[in-house]
């Protein structure tokens, strides 16, 4: 098991060592005439744009609270507990507002590849709002050349509100390239992102959330990222989007932040250090590397809405899930490092030890059995070092009488033995030699 992960490990580095990329695509030569001609402004798939001054170039609305009647304030009051965003300001504002051009004075000047290769987009929801589901659209729509973007998939992620039952199938079926498939059941994410890939046939496949505004000029230098190098994993730079006046705030690229994780495995934007910003010759020419092949792209500005709070309903398990996901992205990611993501989330974890003669302890006790299937921690004597452990394969700890296993009560309180079958709660994680038990 160790040899498996030092080879992973490994693997990652070199990949993160290559610096040049040998893998070059291009787009379809047949689109070169359409190119030429239209060089500087090439068809867009939707150019109406809307003429009214309300949120014009990403600017907010204010809602005075004050100036509501009952009705609008109930509306107001709802929209907020809905979505945990300003809903009634965002309903104010045309679902094809213009947010502007936004790109710095040096991304004109950038010539991008000949050829560059077609993407379709895929977005996920889950009771979005339809003001800020439907300015996602339509803000694509607007900014791609009709030859670069093909599909927009919408994935519907099992939404409960009624607005996005027929009433948006019915909408969705006004738009040639705009595709609504639904999960059925409440999926999750990824599961969601993956049905809305299998429908992708183009050379790029691009995610967004469903409350993001693209601006002008975003999709040529992702792509132009990726027609370089296929191994890219190209990423815009997140512009903000208030979650209470729907503003649109450009990041600063001089203040320009990078992506990480923080100790919880939460996904953070952080200023760049100082030793990185030296490191950088030019603002645009520069490769900024986060690990391996993802690379935020400067010139490709998209608003995204940040709000402070989730509205999102996972049931009563809620907590059980995000641990589980941070759980899943240790065990997939950091190797032998997990363990410092273990130690901040078990932080109430008892440390056994299975130690070389083959006895799980804790300082001076060990563990023992109290009749056939119950446990006991006993002091650690020539009786104690009789009981014998071992760890399989599977992740099983496994007495070496009668072969039973250890195994966590369903309430997660206990641990007891069992005859051996493998299953989730007979499963354990260990740094090392090192065992773990709730306590
Ligand atoms: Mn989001």
């Amino acid at each position: 098991m160790e040899s498996a992960n030092y080879i992973r490990a490994k693997t990652v580095r070199n990949l993160a060592n290559i610096s040049e990329c040998p893998d070059n695509i291009t787009g379809k030569a047949e689109f070169r005439d359409q190119l030429v001609e239209q060089a500087n402004t090439p068809y867009r798939w939707n150019t109406n744009y809307s003429h009214s001054i309300v949120g014009y170039k990403g600017k907010g609305v204010s809602v005075d609270e004050s100036l509501l009647s009952p009705l609008q304030k109930q509306t107001y009051d709802d929209g907020w507990k809905k979505n945990a965003f300003n809903q009634y300001a965002s309903d104010l504002i045309p679902v094809n507002r213009y947010v502007g051009d936004h790109r710095h004075d040096l991304c004109t000047k950038v010539v991008y590849k000949e050829y560059l290769p077609e993407a379709s987009v895929v977005i996920i929801f889950h009771n979005e709002a339809w003001s800020v589901l439907w300015r996602t659209v339509y803000s694509i729509l607007n900014t791609s050349p009709s030859h670069l973007l093909k599909d927009i998939f919408l994935v519907d992620d099992a939404s409960t509100q009624e607005h996005l039952h027929q009433r948006l199938t019915k909408e969705v079926d006004k738009f040639p390239n705009v595709h609504l498939l639904r999960t059925g059941v409440r999926s999750g994410l990824i599961k969601a992102r993956l049905l809305g890939f299998s429908h992708v046939n183009t050379t790029v496949a691009i995610f967004l959330d469903s409350h993001c505004e693209c601006s002008e000029g975003w999709l040529e230098p992702l792509l132009d990222k990726i027609a370089h190098c296929n191994k890219t994993v190209a990423v815009p730079l997140a512009d903000q989007i208030s979650s209470e006046t729907f503003q649109f705030s450009p990041v600063n690229i001089e203040h320009m932040q990078m992506g990480g994780f923080d100790f919880d495995l939460n996904f953070n934007w952080r200023p760049v250090p100082e030793e990185e910003l030296k490191r950088r010759t030019s603002v645009i020419d520069s490769t900024w590397m986060c690990g391996g092949s993802l690379e935020i792209v400067p010139c490709s500005h998209i608003g995204h809405m940040f709000r402070n709070a989730m509205p999102y309903s996972w049931g009563d398990n809620g907590m059980h899930i995000l641990i589980k996901n941070s759980l899943r992205l240790a065990e997939v990611w950091m190797d032998d490092f997990k363990r410092f993501y273990h130690d901040r989330i078990f932080y109430n974890i008892k440390h056994w030890t299975l130690t070389e003669d083959n006895t799980i302890r804790r300082d001076e006790g060990c563990l023992g059995f109290q009749g056939p299937h119950s446990l006991v921690v006993m002091p650690c004597n020539p009786l104690a070092s009789k009981i014998k452990w071992t760890y399989s394969q599977e992740n099983l700890i496994i007495s070496y009488r009668d072969k039973i296993c250890l195994e966590l009560s369903t309430d997660m309180t206990t641990v007891n033995v069992k005859p051996c079958h493998g299953g989730s709660q007979q499963v354990w994680s260990w740094p090392r030699r090192t065992l773990k038990k709730r306590s």
